[in-house]
């Protein structure tokens, strides 16, 4: 199967391709292990990448005994699919520290970076999370057709997000986590896509506790507000 079938059927639906002088210009640590490469493909993944989580996290140990299961999941998921092909990732922090990935998936066209500094995708809104960048060579003949990008204007957008991105700012250290889900929520573009509330509450707290529960934010606030309440 083709890389980005194998992505696709994998849970990484998103893709696109980016030449290597663009990908360098975005990103000059990309060039420092990687002089074979010719273009890079970013990855990464809606809700559909979730359901495949949970059903690996319940059939392994390994992963249930992980301190970051979803990131060793997504570890082993991509280089399955990459073959001998580089990955670099968008949760580990390199030499010359992450990598900007909202920059290389706006270079690569996936979406534009909106006020509330999240990479909003033309069908998928905010509910896209960005997971690596795979070195190609020349052999690698992938084309990624894309959307194109919507513009955080009207019509398109009726800027509800900005307002609530303001307050959780504000709140800076005594932020909850919910003050930073709520202006993504509001986001006009791929409500459709929503992430469940469980895939929610994972990213959001890192909780292994939700994994495979059906959590709800509703459950989840008791969860929060209790000491024996398991969801
Ligand atoms: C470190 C990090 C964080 C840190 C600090 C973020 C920061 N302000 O610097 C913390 C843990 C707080 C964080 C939180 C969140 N993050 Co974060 N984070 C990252 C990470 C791993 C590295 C960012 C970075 O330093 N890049 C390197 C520098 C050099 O890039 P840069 O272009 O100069 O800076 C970019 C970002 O830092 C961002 N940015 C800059 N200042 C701020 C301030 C805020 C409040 C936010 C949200 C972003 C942001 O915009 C810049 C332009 O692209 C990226 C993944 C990646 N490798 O990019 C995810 C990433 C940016 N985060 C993401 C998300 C969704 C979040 C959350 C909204 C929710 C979550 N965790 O699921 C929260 C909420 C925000 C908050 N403040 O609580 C997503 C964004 C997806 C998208 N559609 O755009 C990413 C891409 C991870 C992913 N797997 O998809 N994050």
């Amino acid at each position: 199967m083709d890389l980005l079938g194998a992505l696709r059927d994998a849970g990484f639906g998103i893709t696109a391709s980016l030449p290597w002088a663009e990908a360098l210009a975005v990103a000059p640590a990309l060039g420092a292990d990687a002089d074979t490469a010719t273009s890079c493909l970013v990855v990464g993944n809606t809700r559909d990448l979730w359901p495949r989580f949970v059903a690996s996290y319940q059939a392994d140990a390994s992963l249930r005994a992980s301190r970051d299961p979803f990131d060793q999941f997504v570890e082993a998921q991509l280089q399955r699919c990459a073959g001998d092909r580089a990955i670099k990732y968008a949760h580990r922090s390199y030499a010359q520290g992450f990598l900007p990935m909202q920059r290389l998936a706006v270079a690569a066209g996936l979406g534009v970076l909106a006020g509330t500094q999240l990479v909003i995708h033309p069908v998928c809104g905010p509910w896209i999370s960005l997971r690596a960048v795979i070195l190609l060579t020349p052999t690698d003949a992938v084309v990624s057709p894309i959307a194109a990008a919507p513009a955080c204007e009207p019509p398109t957008c009726n800027h509800r997000c900005e307002p609530l991105f303001q307050l959780a700012k504000q709140r800076g250290a005594a932020a909850h986590w919910r003050d930073w889900l709520a202006p993504r929520t509001a986001c006009s573009v791929g409500s459709n896509w929503r992430f469940s509330d469980e895939q929610i509450i994972y990213h959001y707290t890192k909780d292994v506790r939700v994994i495979g529960t059906g959590a709800t934010l509703v459950s989840y606030e008791l969860l929060e507000n209790s000491s024996t309440f398991t969801c």
